[in-house]
């Protein structure tokens, strides 16, 4: 019973990119300047891609990771965003478990990339982030840019919301902080971890080569497991419950961890809720689960199971307290919490949610846990519930809505493996079943609009070659603010298929608007002022064509959607990026709106 610091599912490939952005051979095979010590540190971690956006405070390890590791492990990934870059580790580590490599210029590099570190801390996705700052040595300083592109403290910027940061000040305590960073990044519960290079320290040439170093021996694995008088009580708790139900919250990709979680519910007959704020964790379509998985809040069939529950097992979901609000406050249930979490809360943000009541605590990884659990229960009862055959998922209306998106996606797909990188804040749960670990990646998590973009492109990449159609759904307002992530994957040949849900608003906030308008007795009619996108309408496909992809629409009626999407799959399928502007109704679900709208709230 182990928790591995290398967790979650191996990556599906190892995307060929070699090819691509290749650099004349320099003839340096060995470390001469600082910042070529940084980028062996760098090697030494196994990241595959720095994606990046280039600054003169780091000129020096940029240097060394074009001219001195030749442009390979890592590669560099080119991005007009910082907050893409970020985005794009995201992404891969939502695909792989595992932590890429970031660099970011000094202060206002880092600025740039801060709402997506924090949608990646939320995630508790790992990566580690390089920035730089200096010379902090004043008397090495150019006039004027030097200086104001050096801060004190820098990392403060982020400190609320990573694991951990350094500021090493000489070749040897850069590699340390690397591996350092490495370590702690890719160790549950994950995050990401940031490592600030003075300039002066990566340009200044080394008096004396630096004494080699084992570095697997400063990455040791970790591992933790539950006690086991704890797993006894929790499965004596399971055995006797009459309504056991199982959230299913944060959990690696691994479908055998997957196939366990089943396991465990049909052992226990256990309804089960999956959300999707988080990625896929149990077949949405399996009869156990418990109604379609929401956002904002859980459908009221869900809540039902959650009030009738007597044992509530929580599989690192990620709001108890929230869900037991959400079922109306007290539930009569005993609960067993199965979380790492607890151990990366800090004071800054409230991302760690209310605190739940807990009655057993697994301090460990669900993957470890489900396992120990199984072991514990002992064979059981063959599963009573009845394995009713669900209706089909039809679009209501005969106005293009999201609904209507999706079904027509489905249809132009097929039986083709895809994961959802990405879906819009109007995504009907119930549209689209889930049923392996890579069907659906969760959320930004963060609530940073604008991640979607390139998270996508970051899981398309992590994807590449593995046979799975990366399929992205994002809002207009999500596109827009993260659009140039699109020439990355143009440029480094990614192939996805990105559909934007286009209501042609940051739609999300008309309904708080109309919230307040309703509280206040005030003309619910002019919600929309403030939000609209349009006059004049945007013209999206054309800003996907303008970066190297395919654009396809505005599609504006039902009838073109298959035609218009079978093109776009074939386009993707060809290898290419397609973006496809679909617009929608506005309008969410109808769970959604009610939680959205419910007065006092
Ligand atoms: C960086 C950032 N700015 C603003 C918001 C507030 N906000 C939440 S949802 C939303 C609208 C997003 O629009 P879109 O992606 O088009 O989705 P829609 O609600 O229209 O379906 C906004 C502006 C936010 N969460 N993050
Ligand atoms: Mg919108």
């Amino acid at each position: 019973m182990t928790n591995s610091n290398r967790g979650g599912a191996e990556p599906a490939c190892a995307a060929d990119l070699g090819g691509i952005d290749r650099p004349l051979p320099s003839g340096v095979n060995a470390a001469q300047f600082g910042s070529d010590v940084a980028a062996d540190a760098l090697r030494a971690l196994d990241v595959p891609y720095i994606a990046l956006n280039p600054g003169a405070s780091y000129r020096g390890l940029h240097d060394s990771l074009v001219n001195y590791l030749g442009n390979a492990r890592p590669q560099m990934l080119l991005c007009l965003h910082e907050e893409s870059a970020v985005a794009i580790a995201q992404g891969f580590a939502k695909v792989t478990g595992k932590a890429m490599a970031v660099a970011v210029h000094s202060n206002v590099g880092l600025m740039h990339a801060t709402m997506a570190i924090f949608n990646a801390w939320c995630d508790r996705m790992p990566m580690v982030i390089l920035g730089a700052t200096g010379p902090v040595d004043a008397a090495k300083r150019r006039p004027w840019i030097d200086w104001i592109h050096t801060a004190r403290d820098q990392g403060a910027l982020i400190r609320g919301y990573t694991k951990w940061d350094d500021q090493p000040a000489s070749p040897a305590a850069a590699r340390e902080a690397i591996l350092r960073a490495g370590w702690i990044a890719n160790t549950s519960p994950r995050g990401p971890t940031y490592v600030n290079l003075d300039a002066g320290m990566q340009e200044a040439k080394l008096t004396e080569p630096l004494a080699p170093i084992d570095t697997a021996r400063f990455m040791p694995e970790v591992a933790s497991a539950p006690s086991a008088v704890a797993v006894a009580q929790a499965a004596a708790l399971l055995r006797q419950a009459k309504q056991p139900l199982i959230l299913a919250g944060r959990g690696s990709r691994s479908l055998e961890a997957w196939d366990a979680r089943v396991q465990l519910a049909e052992r226990l007959n256990a309804r089960v809720i999956a959300d999707l704020k988080m990625a896929a964790a149990f077949p949405t379509d399996h009869p156990l689960h418990a109604g379609a998985p929401g956002t904002i809040a859980p459908v009221p069939e869900a809540l039902e199971a959650l009030r009738a529950a007597d044992v509530v097992l929580s599989l690192d979901w990620l709001d108890l307290a929230g869900i037991i609000k959400h079922a109306g406050g007290a539930i009569g249930a005993k609960i067993v919490q199965v979380s790492l979490d607890h151990r990366l809360h800090k004071g800054w943000s409230m991302d760690y949610q209310g605190l739940p009541p807990v009655d057993v605590l697994l301090d460990c990884e669900p993957e470890v846990a489900v396992p120990a659990l199984i072991e514990a229960l002992g064979p059981g009862k063959p599963p009573v519930v009845a394995r009713a055959e669900r209706e089909p998922f039809k679009p209501a209306g005969d106005k293009l809505t999201v609904d209507h998106l999706a079904a027509a996606l489905r249809n132009a797909v097929g039986e083709r493996p895809t994961t959802l990188t990405h879906v819009s804040l109007s995504w009907n749960g119930a549209s689209w079943p889930l049923r392996h670990p890579l069907d659906y990646l969760g959320s930004d998590a963060g609530g940073g609009v604008g991640g979607g973009p390139g998270i996508s492109v970051g899981a398309a990449l992590a994807l590449k070659g593995s046979g799975r159609l990366p399929i992205a759904v994002c809002g207009d307002g999500d596109f827009l603010m993260g659009v140039t992530a699109l020439w990355t994957a143009a440029h480094y040949r990614i192939p996805l298929l990105m559909v934007i849900a286009n209501n042609r608003s940051f739609f999300n906030d008309e309904l708080h608007q109309e919230r307040v308008a309703r509280m206040r007795n005030r003309p619910v009619e002019n919600r929309w002022i403030g939000q609209r996108i349009s006059e004049p309408d945007i013209d999206l496909a054309a800003m996907a064509r303008a970066q190297g992809a395919q654009g396809f629409g505005p599609v504006s009626a039902i009838a073109e959607l298959d035609g218009v999407l079978g093109n776009a799959v074939a386009a993707v399928e060809a290898g290419h990026v397609a973006v496809v502007d679909v617009r929608v109704e506005p309008g969410y679900t109808a769970a959604m709106t009610a939680a959205m709208t419910r007065k006092g709230e």
